[in-house]
């Protein structure tokens, strides 16, 4: 009988190129060697592990898929294999490394000027400047149409008021893209630590992503200069235009959890003895792990034909939402059940599944909701807006 991988049942590592087999192996040994072994303890202290961000960076991960100001200028589907092999580790790497790469540098690189990419990507490449992305608002995440946060004229000056709930990486950052309100529509700002008026507060008891930093910003009459806008962007696209790149990115990262958690599960199953036999063995157990394999090989192809239509530039909002929402839910699932199959042993961070259930209630909930995508979906199908 042939022996195929477990983990990739149906080969999709055969479809990749030679370099992004190279990117997946460098990143699956960092994730191994060095990321794995903090993970369990930093999720437990809910601490981001800020050691990892030079070797990312060393590592090319940061931006990757930027052309020049000392990025790597890797395909989509590379960045794609970098997001599944850091969220193998932990969801919390893989927030990180979207938000900077797909929230933060994408849209100076998007949208700024000559002038801010050489002042800022750069540095964020080589992980020395860190960036935030404050699109939610407390009074609503789902609907940003409804801002409330403002930037009005004052001179050759903007003076920004209101404030962004549940921000990645705020209170490790030292500049965050803000989304505004403006008489014009709304406009990005690259905000910077210490700004007068400006304030991040991080968020605790979060049993869900603790080793990742979230916070509320806050923006009090914070004088931001002209030379801080992005100028070549105007309207909700702007916003909505990064998260189609960090949604992307979505679609792979929890394949990678998904691995993890089955990995786990198939090796303690066969390690583990009840009523005379290895758990293994039982019907109801193999028909549980079998349908976790058919899941996760779905979402395998799913997004990896969603890389190559990015990467021949015609992806589309709603196939990545498509893809989004089923990927997230294939993981939750996959993570929930495992967590089952591992019993009393799978409440603890000894094991990998209860950190990654936690971790995918977030997933499922930021860079839109699962219904937020569902209703995408519908509004493709139907051209009617359910919102
Ligand atoms: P609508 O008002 O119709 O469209 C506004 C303009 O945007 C364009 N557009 C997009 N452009 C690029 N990518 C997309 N995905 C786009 N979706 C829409 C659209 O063409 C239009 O352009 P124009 O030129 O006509 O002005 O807006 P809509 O009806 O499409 O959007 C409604 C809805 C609900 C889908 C949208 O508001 C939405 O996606 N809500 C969810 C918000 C969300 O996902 N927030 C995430 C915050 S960031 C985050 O969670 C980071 S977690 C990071 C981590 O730790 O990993
Ligand atoms: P709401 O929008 O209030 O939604 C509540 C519920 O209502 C959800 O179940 C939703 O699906 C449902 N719902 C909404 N509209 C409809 C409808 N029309 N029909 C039916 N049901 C509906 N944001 C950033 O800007 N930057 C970040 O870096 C960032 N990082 C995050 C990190 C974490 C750990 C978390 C948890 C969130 C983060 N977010 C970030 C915010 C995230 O994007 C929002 O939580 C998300 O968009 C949902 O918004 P909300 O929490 O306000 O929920």
């Amino acid at each position: 009988m042939a022996t195929l991988n477990p983990t990739d049942l149906f080969d999709v590592r055969s479809l990749l190129s030679e370099e992004e087999q190279m990117i997946q192996d460098t990143v699956a040994r960092f994730v191994d060697e060095r990321a794995l072994p903090l993970m369990p303890k930093a999720f437990d202290e809910a601490q981001f592990p800020m050691e990892l961000i030079p070797e990312m960076a060393e590592l090319g991960l940061l931006g990757s898929s930027i052309e020049g100001y000392g990025c790597a200028g890797l395909n989509g589907v590379s960045y794609g294999l970098i997001c599944q092999e850091l969220e193998r580790g932990d969801s919390g790497l893989r927030s990180f490394a979207s938000v900077q790469s797909s929230l933060c540098m994408h849209p100076i690189y998007a949208y700024g000027t000559e002038e801010q990419k050489q002042r800022w990507l750069p540095d964020m490449a080589a992980g020395k400047v860190i960036g935030c992305f404050g699109l939610t608002e407390p009074h609503g995440g789902s609907d940003p149409a409804n801002m409330k946060t403002t930037a009005k004229r004052d001179g050759d000056d903007w003076i920004i008021n209101g404030s962004k709930m549940w921000i990645t990486n705020g209170n490790i950052a030292d500049i965050a893209i803000v989304w505004a309100r403006t008489e014009e529509g709304i406009m990005g700002f690259v905000l910077e630590q210490g700004m007068t008026g400006f304030e991040a507060q991080e968020i605790h008891g979060k049993m869900s992503l603790r080793a990742s930093v979230t916070s509320g910003l806050f923006f009090d009459n914070v004088r931001v200069p002209e030379a801080n806008r992005l100028p070549n962007v105007k309207g909700l696209k702007g916003p909505l235009g990064c998260l189609t790149q960090a949604r992307y990115g979505i679609t792979w990262g929890p394949i990678g959890a998904a691995i993890a958690c089955l990995t786990e599960v198939v090796d303690y199953t066969a390690d583990r003895k009840l009523f005379g036999r290895p758990l293994a063995a039982n019907q109801a157990i193999q028909i549980r792990l079998a349908d976790m394999s058919r899941r996760i090989t779905t979402a395998q192809l799913l997004s990896l034909h969603l890389g190559r239509l990015k990467d021949a530039g015609k992806m589309a909002p709603s196939q990545v939402s498509l893809a989004k929402w089923n990927n997230v839910r294939m993981a939750l699932d996959i993570a929930r059940d495992c967590r089952d199959i591992l019993g009393g042993a799978g409440i603890t961070v000894e094991h990998n599944a209860i950190r990654h259930m936690l971790n995918l209630e977030s997933v499922i909930t930021y860079e839109g909701t699962e219904t937020v995508h569902q209703l995408v979906i519908g509004r493709e199908l139907t051209g009617i807006n359910a919102f």
